[in-house]
């Protein structure tokens, strides 16, 4: 497994339901290594950017007026396989049919209002991290548990 990178964000339904930490918690708890947060009300382009392959589904204007909605929290996520594990920690994208101790299972009901998104390929992990990041926002640092992790 590689070393990969991924974009996780908190969507406003879970900004506003006082899910932040609990979801930060879920990646950090996992070991997975923080390079990037932030909170951040997304301009209409960004997120048009950010979905621009979802353009020709009936859904994609309310999927951008629900992200626009309210402040996300912006989260890059570094780790072996990270890619793959998150989506896994997340859950199925509608959450009647993510499993329970997954991030939508637990915590959510609803397609539309699914909380929590995370990249699917390593590839768009670095495009959307390079997306919702300027470069003085990620941080490189080896945490005091790497050792203990990565045996
Ligand atoms: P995921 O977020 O699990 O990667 P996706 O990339 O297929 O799912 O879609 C992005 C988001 O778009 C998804 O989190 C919620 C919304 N969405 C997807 N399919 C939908 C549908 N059939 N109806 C309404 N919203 C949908
Ligand atoms: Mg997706």
């Amino acid at each position: 497994e590689q070393v990969e990178e991924t974009y996780i964000m908190v969507k406003p339904d879970g900004v506003q339901r006082g899910l932040v930490g609990e979801i930060i918690s879920r990646f950090e708890r996992k070991g997975f290594k923080l390079t990037g947060l932030k909170l951040f009300q997304c301009p209409q382009e960004l997120a048009e950017e950010h979905y621009k392959d979802l353009k020709s589904k009936p859904f994609f204007p309310k999927l951008i007026e629900y992200i626009t909605s309210g402040p996300v929290l912006c989260m890059a996520w570094e780790g072996v396989g990270v890619v793959a594990s998150a989506r896994k920690l997340i859950g199925s994208t509608n959450p009647l049919q993510a499993e329970p101790g997954t991030i939508r299972g637990d915590l959510a009901v609803q397609t539309g209002r699914n909380v929590v998104h995370g990249s699917d390929s390593p590839e768009n992990g670095k495009r959307e991290i390079a997306l919702w990041f300027k470069e003085g926002e990620l941080c490189q640092w080896i945490p005091a548990q790497a050792p203990w992790l990565n045996g």
